[in-house]
């Protein structure tokens, strides 16, 4: 729920945003070595927004010393109240430029300013405020320890929350003491360049926090540096393993939180009502841009019809369209690459037999747009089914028994997160404690807190961010 509401639409707030960014390196805004940029735009609109540096391996060495630097000097050397100082300033001046890093978030990405006001922003503040406190607390906490940090931390993240995972990425770090450099991904990388702005406000020692922009080659020259002490990913499962792989034979600490496909299991004795509130909270939140999204629904049979009603009607009620409007629910897919594949698999539910519903919409002419969609009939062996659309694409499955929606639900490589819906305390939590899934929801869908862990089981990857487990991740003592 949001920490603060807004007198006025924030839609109207100016922002700035330069017609070109730099790499941010050791506290300077650094030219790329080989002078090349690319560009980042509006997926609402097409529009070019800003130029962005594109990282070469000498951008990433630069990056990898300014870090290094910071961590061997005054970083390194101060004490865990003045660090955790810090991160209050940063936290606080989140805060007070909210809606400027909400828009601009929308505007890049084409989330729902509802959304990047309520929720990303505020929970980015929330992740810092809660780091900072924990930063001088480690070793009152844990007195037989050894408290020590890893020293460079490469973090490399998404377009889906592109603030929220930065800021996910950031606080464990600065907290326990470690290093960092940070790479936004392509699509995505003007919150990040802005926090470099807010970073440098708050008086961080230079190097602490470097930027560096670019695709997947700058990614893996993080990967790759041997100056890297650890390495946190969040993306795709193929390139999660492409770095697993990469990193198998050196020391490097690696935290990899990578795709899913959720089950959302609905029980005959839920509250229906509140379930399809959970079903399109689960799917069509940030269009379904979503590690944890509840792509798949098991509804018990007997349920199925009323459920299914609902959930159209509920469908129907979704505005799609520009993201900046606040009435938006669902924004614009992020990019025309992530449309082509949603659209693909779109066509491949339609191919295996299932049958499609997708409200009439008046949908934007510029732009990448995709109604919600929910697919019936769907077989287990569906690729929709099977595989991580990433899209607002839901698939249903119907059920009789309990053990039954178990085996299916659990039957995916994946293993991130579930939800079930449930009246019964013992029934739900007799299914939750045998969902393999680094988080399930009970009576609930998509809650985030920084206190709470979160991360995943079999291909979803390994590690956990948020809580004492993420701090741990940026440590060489397991808590
Ligand atoms: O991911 P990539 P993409 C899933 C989702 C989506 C699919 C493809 O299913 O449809 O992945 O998305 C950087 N070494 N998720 O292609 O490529 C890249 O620049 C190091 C789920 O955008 O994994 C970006 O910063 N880094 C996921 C980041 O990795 C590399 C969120 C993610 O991009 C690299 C995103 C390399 N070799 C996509 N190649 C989730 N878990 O939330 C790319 N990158």
């Amino acid at each position: 729920s949001p920490d603060w509401t807004y007198a006025a639409a924030p839609e109207t707030t100016p922002v700035n945003i330069a017609k070109r960014y730099d790499h941010f390196i050791g506290g300077q805004w650094t030219a790329p070595k080989e002078g090349k940029y690319f560009a980042t735009s509006n997926p609402a609109t097409g529009k070019k927004l800003a130029e962005v540096a594109q990282g070469s391996q000498a951008d990433v060495d630069a990056a990898v010393q300014a870090a290094r630097a910071a961590y061997n000097g005054s970083w390194g050397k101060m004490s865990a109240r003045e660090r955790g100082k810090y991160i209050y300033r940063i936290a606080r001046l989140i805060q007070e430029r909210a809606r400027e890093f909400a828009i601009i978030e929308t505007m890049d990405g084409g989330k729902p300013i509802r959304e990047s006001r309520d929720i990303d922003i505020p929970l980015a503040a929330n992740h810092f405020f809660y780091h900072a406190g924990w930063a001088d607390k480690l070793d009152y906490a844990f007195p037989n320890q050894k408290i020590s940090p890893l020293g460079v931390a490469g973090q490399i993240i998404p377009w889906n929350f592109p603030f929220l995972m930065a800021a996910w990425k950031i606080a464990p770090a600065l907290a326990t003491g470690n290093t960092v450099v940070l790479k936004p991904a392509e699509t995505t990388p003007l919150t990040a360049l802005k926090l470099a702005e807010l970073i440098a406000d708050a008086g961080l020692p230079d190097g602490v926090v470097n930027i560096v922009t670019g695709a997947g080659e700058t990614g893996a020259a993080i990967v790759n540096h041997p100056d890297v002490d650890k390495v946190a990913f969040t993306g795709s499962t193929a390139v999660g393993k492409q770095i697993q792989q990469a990193i198998a034979n050196t020391e490097k600490k690696l935290t990899l939180e990578l795709g899913g496909k959720a089950a959302n299991i609905i029980l005959e004795d839920g509250a229906i009502d509140q379930a399809v509130e959970g079903i399109v909270n689960g799917i069509y939140f940030n269009q379904g841009h979503v590690c944890c999204a509840g792509s798949r629904l098991f509804v018990q049979e007997t349920v199925v019809d009323e459920v299914m009603w609902k959930l159209k009607r509920r469908m129907d009620s979704l505005i799609v369209g520009d993201p900046l409007d606040k009435n938006t629910d669902v924004g614009a897919i992020n990019s025309k690459a992530q449309l082509k594949t949603i659209k693909k698999y779109i066509q491949a539910g339609i191919n295996d037999g299932g049958e499609i519903y997708q409200p009439e919409c008046q949908l934007p002419e510029k732009g990448n747009w995709c109604p919600p969609t929910v697919f019936t009939n769907v077989a287990q062996s569906s690729l929709i089914a099977q595989e991580e659309i990433f899209g607002p694409v839901l698939a249903v499955q119907t059920f009789r028994t309990v053990p039954e929606v178990i085996e299916k639900a659990n039957n995916t490589p994946y293993g991130l997160s579930a939800g079930v819906w449930c009246d019964k305390g013992s029934r739900l939590f007799q299914i939750t404690s045998n969902l393999q899934a680094g988080v399930v929801w009970g009576n609930t869908f998509n809650q985030f807190d920084p206190t709470s862990p979160f991360g995943g089981f079999k291909e979803s990857g390994h590690g956990r961010e948020g809580g004492l487990h993420g701090l741990a991740a940026y440590l060489n003592t397991s808590l």
